[in-house]
C-alpha cells in the first residue's frame, strides 16, 4: 500500500510514508525538490525578530541553512536582526531584551553549525546601528548591473532607508528589494515603503509567504524528530517563537515565513523563482544538503 502510496500521491502527500524504503525518499525528492538557480548577484538580509512577532527566531534558522544547502553562503552580503528601532507598548522592555539574544543566538548559532560564513558578521540592527547601516550601504555601493543586491526585506524598512540614503544614488538602479506583506513595509519608524521605492529600488514583490509557510507545528516534526542535530536546531528556533508569551497567534503553529523570501531568491527571483514555497520545499533543500555532509 506504501509504494503505491508514495508513487501515485501529488507533491506534499507522501511524507507520510518519507523514511520506508531507499526508493520512496528517492522518489518523494524527485516529486519536490526545489530547483537551485539564483540570479545574478548578491543577496541582503534584513529582520527584525524584535517586534512583538517572533517568527523571525524560525524565519533566521531557515533562511541562514537554506543559503548554506544551496551553495550560496557566499553570496550573502549582509545579514541583520531586530531592525525593529522603536519598541511598541506590546513588547516589553525585558521581553525585548530577550529578542536581541535570541535572534543574535539563531544568526550565530546556525551560521556556525552549518557552516560557511565565516567571513560574515551577522550584525544586531538596532544595537549596533552605526555598523549595520554601514555594512548595508558598503553591500549598496558594491553594485553593479552584473552584480546586483537583492535586499530581503524581513522587518520593518528602516535599516533599508538608512542604508539607501548613506549609499551612492547612481548605485540604487542595481538594488532590488524583496518584500511579501505589507505588515513590513508599513512599518517603518522613520521610513514609508513609498519612501524608499523613492530612492529608486526595484520592487520585487511576492505573495504572503504565511500561507504556506506558517503551518501546524507538527508539520515540522519531521526536523524534531530528526537523528541530526543541525536539523534539530532548525527545529527548536521555530519553537522557541511558539511558546512565546509575547503574543498568542503563534500558538501550535511553526512559522518560517521570512524564508519564503530567500527560497523564491534561491529558486530563480523574478526569472521564475518560487513565490509560494511550502514546508516540503524547505525540507528537501535542508535534507539534500544534511545528508550529503554527514
Ligand atoms: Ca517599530
Ligand atoms: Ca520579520
Ligand atoms: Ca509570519
Amino acid at each position: 500500500m506504501r509504494w503505491s502510496g508514495i508513487i501515485f500521491a501529488p507533491v506534499g502527500k507522501g511524507k507520510t510514508v518519507q523514511g520506508t524504503s531507499f526508493l520512496s525518499v528517492s522518489v518523494l525528492k524527485e516529486l519536490s525538490a526545489p530547483t537551485i538557480k539564483p540570479p545574478l548577484g548578491r543577496i541582503a538580509i534584513v529582520a527584525d525578530g524584535n517586534s512583538p512577532d517572533p517568527d523571525d527566531l524560525g524565519g533566521t534558522a531557515v533562511s541562514i541553512a537554506m543559503l548554506r544547502a544551496s551553495g550560496l553562503e557566499n553570496r550573502l552580503a549582509h545579514y541583520s536582526h531586530s531592525c525593529d528601532l522603536e519598541r511598541v507598548e506590546r513588547i516589553s522592555e525585558a521581553a525585548e531584551k530577550e529578542r536581541h539574544a535570541l535572534m543574535q543566538s539563531s544568526c550565530d548559532v546556525t551560521a556556525r553549525r552549518w557552516g560557511g560564513f565565516d567571513e560574515l558578521t551577522f550584525y544586531d540592527a538596532k544595537w549596533q546601528q552605526d555598523e549595520t547601516v554601514k555594512d548595508l550601504r558598503n553591500a549598496i555601493n558594491a553594485s553593479t548591473a552584473k552584480d546586483p543586491l537583492w535586499i530581503v526585506e524581513a522587518g520593518e524598512p528602516d535599516i533599508i532607508g538608512l542604508a539607501l540614503d548613506a549609499s551612492s544614488k547612481d548605485k540604487h538602479q542595481y538594488v532590488k528589494v524583496i518584500t511579501h506583506h505589507p505588515a513590513n513595509d508599513d512599518a517603518g519608524d522613520f521610513y514609508t515603503w513609498q519612501q524608499i521605492l523613492d530612492f529608486g529600488v526595484e520592487e520585487v514583490r511576492i505573495p504572503d509567504q504565511n500561507i504556506n509557510l506558517k503551518v501546524d507545528i507538527a508539520e515540522w516534526d519531521w526536523a524534531k524528530n530528526h537523528p541530526e542535530p543541525r536539523i534539530q536546531w532548525i527545529w527548536l528556533q521555530g519553537k522557541i517563537a511558539e511558546v512565546d508569551d509575547v503574543v498568542r497567534f503563534q500558538k501550535g503553529k511553526w512559522d518560517c515565513s521570512d524564508a519564503g523570501m530567500v527560497l523564491y531568491w534561491i529558486t530563480g527571483a523574478t526569472n521564475g523563482g518560487l513565490k509560494q514555497g511550502t514546508v516540503e520545499s524547505v525540507k528537501t533543500l535542508l535534507l539534500d544538503f544534511v545528508n550529503s555532509t554527514k
